[in-house]
């Protein structure tokens, strides 16, 4: 490798350079033509994003306003609402022995990047795993256990699972 090498690269590219700004000097209309253009470009693109992001949001919001989640779809049930929030209610009470009426409404939808915005109702001490679609209502029954006490459940497709403490609850059995 000789030091001249790099050099002579090195003019080489200048004058390249020196002949193509000579062979094109963009005219001030065309300047301000190419200004014009891109700032409709970027305008036309802002659009796009606004109309995206709102679309979005109505969506999101959809569930929630559309879905009356307030409406109790399986008589003497009681509704649970699941959501990236967790469970509401989070404790849900029952008598020793008796049967459990829930209606679970999950109002997330399919957008959620977390588990597809489905999320689940399990107790693994009552072998039980009902799974909920994304704004899907379900109603569910089953029996309490016979010992009084505090049962956890929880939810394994949302919020780093079963170790998040975000969505988990409580089934209070009483005598
Ligand atoms: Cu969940």
């Amino acid at each position: 490798m000789s030091a001249e090498q790099p050099r002579a690269r090195r003019e080489r590219r200048e004058t390249e350079r020196t002949t193509a700004q000579g062979t094109h000097r963009p005219s001030f209309e065309e300047v301000a033509a190419a200004e014009r253009r891109s700032r409709r470009i970027r305008g036309a693109v802002f659009g796009l994003i606004a109309a995206a992001v709102l679309g979005a949001g109505l969506y999101l919001a959809g569930g929630v306003f559309l879905g009356q989640r307030d409406k109790t779809t399986v008589a003497n049930a009681l509704p649970v609402r699941l959501s990236m929030a967790g469970f509401d209610p989070k404790v849900i009470t029952a008598r020793a022995g008796a049967t459990v009426n829930l209606d679970f409404w999950n109002t997330d939808n399919a957008m959620h990047l977390d588990g597809g915005g489905v999320h689940t109702f399990i107790m693994d001490d009552q072998n039980i795993y009902v799974k909920i679609p994304a704004e899907a209502r379900q109603a569910f029954s089953f029996i309490a256990p016979t010992a009084p006490g505090d049962y956890d459940f929880y939810c394994n497709t949302c919020c780093g699972g079963k170790a998040s403490p975000t969505m988990h609850g409580i089934l209070r059995v009483e005598a």
